[in-house]
């Protein structure tokens, strides 16, 4: 089933200009780019983001990192999208993600790993919400 996923280029991946490189793994595992806009996310807009993690000892890191440069958000369509692009970020810790990922290819430390992709269908449009208009996401 087509689905639509959320996804973020973080600040270590926009520094290094990989914006594009990372943009063409999405597209090239058959994911459509419907959506994309580059921010500076505001330190209310990332501890909103990451509230579920509000209690865990990297938030304040976390919330550091994501307001320390720009980012792209993005909207990526596909066939099983939230998965598919789970498969192709890979692992959280970027030691540990399979060849050809984004995060095996670009990341630089667990906490500095180039991407952010949903994990659920449910997240995915409550994240989404968080930054595009529906008028802003073309098909
Ligand atoms: P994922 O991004 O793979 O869904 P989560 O949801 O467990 O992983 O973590 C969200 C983000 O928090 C990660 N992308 C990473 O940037 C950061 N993070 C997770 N665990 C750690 C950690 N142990 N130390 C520093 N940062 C972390």
């Amino acid at each position: 089933m087509t689905e639509r996923t959320f996804s973020i280029i973080k600040p270590d991946a926009t520094a290094r200009n990989l914006t594009g490189r990372i943009n063409a793994v999405i597209e090239d595992a058959g994911l459509r780019i419907v959506g994309q806009r580059r921010i500076r996310m505001t330190r209310a807009q990332a501890e909103a983001f990451y509230d579920i993690h509000k209690e865990r000892p990297f938030y304040g890191e976390l919330v550091e990192f994501m307001t320390s440069g720009p980012v792209v958000v993005q909207v990526l369509e596909g066939v099983g999208a939230v998965a598919k692009y789970r498969e192709v970020m890979g692992a959280t810790n970027p030691a540990q993600a399979d060849d050809g990922t984004i995060r095996k290819l670009y990341a630089v430390s667990l906490g500095e790993n180039s991407v952010h992709g949903s994990d659920s269908q449910d997240n995915a449009n409550l994240e989404i919400g968080q930054f595009f208009a529906e008028e802003d996401i073309v098909g």
